[in-house]
């Protein structure tokens, strides 16, 4: 019937023209959609998709409990005395900033509470791992369109879903803390060679240098002058020097027209994220990373494999469901019996089923 149809249109219009007039309910709501899959959600995204793309996309991973929330927060609070305006997603079945009392710091909280220029979001890591990526950058897309000048994005470096959507952002912050045991956590997750910054926090810990100089071995061991991005599930190896040798040409990007001394060093800086120290110097660190990446043209590189990752994605999903839709009722639960009897084995079955298809 017409009705719903027309009321979907219209609530998507009007979500959509909130959201890109900054009205925090309306983004809420919009959100709300996107994370639900709701039918309105891709009306929405196209109708603001051609607003954003302004927003500098800032990716925090790390280990369980390394300070990433107090960070983030700390990070945002440094932003607003900056005078930017900033939008946290937190990508976190037990984050705290659904949590009554936020990060233990009340007295921090409250003077975001209130501000009209944060925004903070917490998202469940409900559904498939293809599904949380396309999710949040749905959502980044629409803090972005909202005209938030910093988007923050924090995920739990566990899984390959969430280094991956830290990884495509703009600037990539990896967080480690002292005293997690012998080895660095980062190194043993694989997620160091995706962060533009490495972080160590709780410098106010015992074993902090420890770190830092088991850190910063890592860096000198891998080659320096190469930079690695996640893409497909590949390594894809940036190579930003001029005459620099590629080891792996085959999978390999290659940034053009780069001197020596264009390269981004990515460094280890110390912070102690629940008293704010280090804080301003790492903000610092991040804008300088965005105004090295936008004159060296990597920032463009970034956003195409950010892209090309969405599309990828998208497309994956939507020829899942066409596919499964052609499926014929009770077919697999036949198919299923049969395997199980031994009558047929998966491959054959699976190869049976979509040649019907
Ligand atoms: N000593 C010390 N503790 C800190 C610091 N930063 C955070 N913490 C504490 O470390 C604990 C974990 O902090 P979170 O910010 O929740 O850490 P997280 O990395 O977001 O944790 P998950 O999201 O669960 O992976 C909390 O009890 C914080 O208060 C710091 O700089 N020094
Ligand atoms: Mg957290």
């Amino acid at each position: 019937m017409a009705a719903p149809q027309l009321r979907r249109a219209v609530d998507a219009e009007a979500l959509a023209q909130g959201v890109l007039a900054g009205d925090r309910l309306l983004l809420a709501r919009a959100i709300t959609h996107i994370e639900n899959e709701g039918a309105a959600a891709h009306a929405i995204l196209g109708r603001v998709y051609a607003h954003a793309g302004c927003g500098h996309i800032i990716g925090v991973t790390g280990a369980p409990g390394s300070g990433k929330s107090t960070l983030v927060t700390a990070l945002a609070q440094s932003y607003r005395a900056a005078g930017l305006t900033v939008a946290v997603v937190a990508i976190d079945p037990s984050s705290p900033f659904t949590g009554g009392a936020l990060l233990g710091d009340r007295v921090r909280m409250r003077t975001l509470s209130g501000d009209s220029g944060v925004f903070i979001r917490s998202m469940a890591t409900r559904g498939s791992l293809g599904g949380l990526s396309k999710t949040t950058g749905d959502v980044v897309t629409l803090l972005d369109a909202a005209g938030f000048e910093r988007v923050i994005v924090e995920t739990v470096g566990v899984g390959q879903a969430e280094v991956e959507i830290a990884g495509t952002a703009h600037t990539t912050l990896v967080v480690e803390a002292p005293g997690m045991g012998d080895e660095v956590q980062a190194i043993k997750a694989g997620i160091l060679e995706i962060g533009d910054i490495l972080v160590v926090n709780k410098a106010d810990r015992p074993g902090v240098e420890r770190t830092v100089r088991a850190l910063e071995m890592m860096l000198e061991i891998e080659n320096d002058s190469t930079r690695l991005i996640r893409h497909h599930g590949q390594v894809l190896r940036v190579d930003a020097s001029r005459n620099g040798v590629q080891d792996s040409a085959q999978d390999s990007g290659q940034i053009e027209g780069h001197d020596e001394a264009d390269r981004w060093r990515v460094t280890v800086m110390k912070t102690v994220a629940m008293a704010g120290e280090g804080v301003e110097a790492l903000r610092e660190r991040i804008e300088a990373h965005r105004q090295h990446q936008r004159a060296s043209g990597e920032s463009k590189l970034r956003e195409q494999v950010r892209i090309a990752h969405a599309l990828e994605n998208i497309v994956r999903a939507e020829l899942n469901r066409r596919i499964l839709a052609r499926i014929p009722a009770g077919a697999l639960d036949d198919l299923v019996e049969r395997i199980r009897l031994r009558e047929t084995d998966p491959y054959t079955a699976a190869a049976d089923l979509l040649a019907g298809i």
